[in-house]
């Protein structure tokens, strides 16, 4: 398996724990998107979106964290990373889809920049508008947590929700959002570094951090 990664990403780093969690090898392929890299013509022929991740596994390529950790979790079912039961799976599923596809997107590397670039935003107005939207989206969380956790954001076992919790955390805490609010995210995020899959995904050991 390769994967096109970059070391602080939130999204490759969703996959990065999937596949340590499942036991999957995998060469990794560092696209450093402070240097734009994700927009060069060879990197755009592999993804034409110009995000990571990508995964390639078995001669097909794939983009967009959340299928890919549904392809993971589909193909390479043992250990699971959904819980047993539907309804168990939808409200992991709601959780990822609630980070993934309602936080994630405003605070992307190239939205930030658009309101650089375009709007002439400062970097303390930019800090705001990411606290902002990082504040609107780990409310509502820290709520549906309180109706779905045990030890992890679905009951007791890890799934999807928490591979997509704990990068989202880590993006908060990389700007200083205030944490204090969500003490139950906090309580999920820090039993879930603590496993060895999570801490092996973390940024600071992937072999293009800078540190
Ligand atoms: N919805 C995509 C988002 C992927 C994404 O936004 N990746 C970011 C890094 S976390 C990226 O490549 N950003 C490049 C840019 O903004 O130019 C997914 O879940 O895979």
């Amino acid at each position: 398996m390769r994967l096109y990664d970059y070391w602080r990403s939130s999204a490759a780093y969703r996959v990065r724990i999937a596949l340590n969690f499942k036991g999957l090898a995998y060469e990794q392929v560092p696209i450093d998107l402070r240097a734009a890299a994700q927009r060069a013509p060879d990197f755009l022929e592999i993804n034409p979106q110009g995000l990571v991740p990508v995964l390639e596994d078995e001669g097909v390529r794939l983009t967009q964290s959340l299928p890919i950790l549904n392809y993971l979790e589909e193909r390479y079912p043992t250990p699971a990373l959904l819980p047993k039961d539907a309804p168990g799976r939808a409200t992991s599923r709601a959780i990822a889809v609630a980070i993934a596809c309602e936080i994630h997107p405003l605070n992307n590397l190239r939205v930030l920049q658009y309101l650089e670039r375009e709007f002439g935003l400062d970097e303390a107005q930019r800090l705001a508008w990411y606290r902002h939207w990082m504040a609107e989206g780990l409310g509502p969380i820290e709520a549906m947590l309180a109706r779905s956790a045990g030890a992890f954001c679905v009951g007791d076992a890890p799934s999807l929700a928490d591979a997509c919790l704990v990068p989202q955390v880590y993006n908060a805490r990389r700007y200083q959002c205030d944490l204090e609010p969500y003490p139950t995210i906090r309580r999920i995020d820090e039993r879930c570094r603590a496993i060895e899959a999570f801490a092996n995904a973390a940024p600071e050991r992937q072999p293009d951090a800078v540190t």
